[in-house]
């Protein structure tokens, strides 16, 4: 690489536009990027931000850019070199945006840790109906907001004007109420959809869930309360503290009729499990919708805003879509899918984990899983197979608090005993859910494969050996 042309900053620069070419640094290299601006998964206006520009600076805030397939794609557009005290130079004011977050519990599996991605081993997650918190998976996008609760305020806006702004106090005066509920990220067990084909994306196992009480105030209630006239607008937006390098914080949106309605239980958050929450968690207040995707449940809450228009942010235009299974990262259009909200039904097998070495007693084998499905849809049955399906074991549920109807909104364990042969050494162990409207599990990821790796709610299917 030495022996490729160097370029100033100034000629760097001034590539700043699709008509002069976009060029950008990194490190000591020079990039042409203008053809694969439009094709960048973050959308062109992302990338556009370092035009003309180091990219070192952004990828300390989205460090999961940091990999070789990344590096290699980068390579294979270097038209030269800048001079290493211009390299120097453009390193000088580099600070790790990241140096702040919060220490976590050693028994989360870190996914990634800048932005930090976490989840709590199978078997673990499945001990306690409520998730300790340490336990909670954790799934940020950028870097973790510090806000002390004498500065946190939450603006209330109509179609982007400010109508009022409540402190901590403020927000405390309406009625407390806590609802029981499970959230899953609408990437949960990505890491067996990959197997199809390579993904990007966090490489969740199983355990981008759990199951915890969510108290504060209920959305419905504040919204009354400013006047919103619900046959006026389709959507209530929120936007997070936390702010790309552009400024643009974490955003999502949530239809109307869902922030209305007191029973679709909608609460801004600032308790979990009944203690303040953790900053990971979005302290001091989070909206938490119950029986959708994670992703809607804004954490660091700053702003709500009653919109006719969706959230524009990347994360409900851009991500977070169910696309079909052909669709590529050269023809994907965002625009035709719409936004994942309510999830479908799931299950997943925890204890034993594949690859286990398993007791056989009394020539049976215990298994122990979750199941769940959104909308408030509660789970009827658990179905799990040790012979591809020619046997069906109904699992037993256990007992669940929450048994309003439409409003189920827990997660539910269940365990099993299967029949072995005792001559075998391995078995392949299958579960599949059903919940409410009879909706059942997909076989197999094959034909729900896609690029995102969201919604994998294929059979969730394992192999382990008995030990003899
Ligand atoms: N809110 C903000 N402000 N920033 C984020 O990165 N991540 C979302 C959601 N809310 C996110 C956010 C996603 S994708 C999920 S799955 C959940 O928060 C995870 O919540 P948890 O980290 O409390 O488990
Ligand atoms: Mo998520």
């Amino acid at each position: 690489r030495k022996d490729m042309k160097t370029y100033t900053l100034e000629e760097v620069r001034n590539h700043d536009s699709e008509k002069k070419g976009i060029w950008v640094t990194f490190g000591q290299g020079v990039y042409d990027i203008t053809k694969f601006v439009d094709k960048h998964p973050g959308g062109p206006s992302k990338i556009m931000m370092a035009a003309g520009g180091s990219i070192d600076p952004f990828w300390m805030i989205f460090a999961n850019h940091n990999t070789p397939e990344i590096h290699s794609l980068l390579e294979s557009m270097r038209i030269g070199n800048i001079s290493e005290e211009d390299a120097k130079f453009n390193k000088s004011d580099l600070y790790d945006p990241y140096a702040n977050d919060p220490v976590r519990h050693k028994a989360l599996k870190v996914k990634r840790n800048k932005p930090f991605c976490a989840e709590p081993s199978p078997p673990l997650l499945v001990e306690s109906f409520f998730t300790p918190v340490p336990f909670f998976y954790v799934r940020n996008h950028l870097p973790v907001p510090e806000i002390e609760l004498k500065d946190y305020t939450l603006e209330l806006a109509i179609e982007g004007t400010t109508k009022k702004t409540l402190d901590f106090k403020a927000l405390q005066k309406y009625e407390k109420r806590t609802v029981t509920a499970t959230m899953m990220c609408g990437g949960n067990r990505r890491s067996e959809m990959s197997k199809v084909k390579h993904l990007e994306g966090v490489q969740w196992d199983v355990g981008a869930v759990g199951n915890a009480t969510w108290t504060g105030v209920r959305l419905c209630d504040v919204l009354k309360d400013l006047g919103v006239n619900e046959d006026a607008f389709n959507h209530v937006q929120f936007d997070g503290h936390d702010l790309d390098p552009s400024g643009m914080p974490y955003g999502g949106s949530i239809p109307i009729s869902k922030a209305m309605d007191p029973k679709a239980d909608v609460i801004l958050a600032y308790e979990m499990n009944g203690e303040p929450l953790t900053q990971d968690h979005g302290f001091p207040v989070r909206v938490f919708v119950p029986g959708v995707l994670g992703a809607r449940s804004v954490k660091w809450l700053s702003k709500i805003n009653v919109s006719k228009e969706e959230s524009q942010s990347q994360w409900q235009q851009g991500d977070y879509k169910g696309l079909p299974p052909s669709t590529t990262w050269d023809n994907v259009d965002f625009n035709k899918s719409p936004a994942i909200q309510e999830m479908p039904v799931m299950s997943a097998i925890c204890d034993p984990q594949d690859t286990d070495k398993v007791e056989i007693k009394n020539g049976k084998i215990k298994v122990k899983g979750y199941a769940w499905s959104g909308g408030g849809r509660k789970i009827f049955r658990v179905d799990v197979t040790n012979d591809n399906g020619k046997t069906w074991h109904t699992a037993d549920l256990m007992e669940d608090l929450q048994t309003n109807e439409g409003r189920h909104w827990s997660w539910t364990l269940w365990n099993v005993e299967l029949p072995v042969d005792n001559k075998s050494k391995e078995v392949e162990i299958w579960a599949k859910a059903v919940d409410s409207s009879y909706n059942v599990q997909p076989e197999s990821f094959n034909h729900i494969y896609n690029i995102r790796g969201l919604l994998c709610n294929a059979y969730h299917k394992i192999k382990v050996q008995l030990k003899q």
